[in-house]
């Protein structure tokens, strides 16, 4: 509930704090229409985002294991400020292992009004000593997950150097979409663009001209694609969209039957039912000056045809 929400407002749409099994704080966001999302602390992690049939939009693997600091196998994790393991840090970096607190004074938000009629909470990423003793620098995370009267998702990331030097980061919203069957999956919106291709050492490839589909392990960040991405499920009749601003690639990932075996939070057979296209700023890393803030915007929202 937005803290200025109208009294008709309050009654339809609830921002509620509960506790997960180890204790750590979740927000769950209903709209009034009955959308939902739920949020961890643990990670800034929204785990579930449901349709107002109460129909689950995010995969979590049956495998998944909901102990901090283990990110969970599913929903959105957020990779900063490294993506993957190509820096010095572990893999995907530290927020999504680390427990955020809920944002108490949370500056204005002067764009795209991201909090008129929505209900959302704001969650804050400092780093501990631990942290900076591995990343030197000073910052302010902060989030707001956002749900639509519609429905839709909207992550608004704002991340402010408040160090005395520049630092540099990637960051990835590491989407796990629930499909029907991954053979009957298309996303639209990459064609022709290059990629970087985990499978053969970050190599640069382009892609043909026509829909992505899926037949084996894809493990590919696509650079500077246009700002819509559509994921099509067929088999389903629904269609995901990621709107973004602020990130300009697409990762995309199934892991395919092998790399599935190799995962202990992840069951043989569920590659067949996800599909994770994030929004990311891989390619070129973010710098920020002492003082300066970044603002990444992530919107989700599906449509069913027929
Ligand atoms: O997004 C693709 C990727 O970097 C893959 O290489 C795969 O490792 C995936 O992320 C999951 O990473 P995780 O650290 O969560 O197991």
């Amino acid at each position: 509930m937005n803290r200025s929400g109208t009294a008709d407002l309050r009654a339809a749409t609830a921002v509620e704090v509960t506790k997960d099994r180890n204790g750590v704080d979740q927000v769950v966001l209903r709209n009034r229409r009955g959308s939902s999302a739920r949020v961890s602390l643990h990670g800034g992690q929204v785990l579930s985002w449901r349709t107002d049939q109460g129909e689950e939009l995010l995969f979590t693997s049956s495998k998944a294991i909901f102990k901090p600091p283990n990110p969970v196998r599913g929903g959105i994790p957020i990779c900063f400020p490294q993506f993957g393991n190509c820096g010095s840090l572990e893999q995907h970096g530290f927020a999504r292992k680390k427990i955020w607190v809920i944002d108490q004074n949370p500056p204005p938000f002067l764009q795209h009004n991201d909090s008129n009629d929505k209900v959302y909470t704001d969650l804050l990423l400092e780093p501990s000593e631990e942290d900076l003793k591995i990343w030197p620098h000073s910052f302010e995370f902060r989030l707001r997950v956002c749900l639509t009267v519609e429905g839709n998702l909207t992550m608004i990331s704002r991340i402010r150097n408040i160090n005395c030097k520049p630092f540099s980061f990637s960051i990835a919203f590491h989407t796990y979409f629930s499909i029907s069957d991954i053979s009957e999956v298309r996303v639209e919106g990459l064609e022709t663009l290059d990629y970087l291709d985990n499978l053969f050492q970050r190599e640069r490839f382009t892609e043909q001209g026509d829909a992505l589909t899926f037949e084996s392990e894809v493990d590919r960040v696509y650079l500077s694609s246009s700002d819509v991405i559509a994921v099509f499920d067929h088999e389903q009749k629904r269609t995901f969209t990621i709107r973004k601003e602020g990130l300009p690639d697409v990762v995309v990932w199934n892991p395919w039957e092998k790399k599935s075996k190799s995962m202990v939070d992840f069951g043989d057979e569920e590659y067949k039912q996800m599909l994770c296209v994030d929004g990311a700023a891989i390619e070129k890393q973010i710098t920020l000056k002492p003082g300066e803030e970044w603002t990444g915007r992530l919107e989700l929202s599906v449509v069913h045809s027929g």
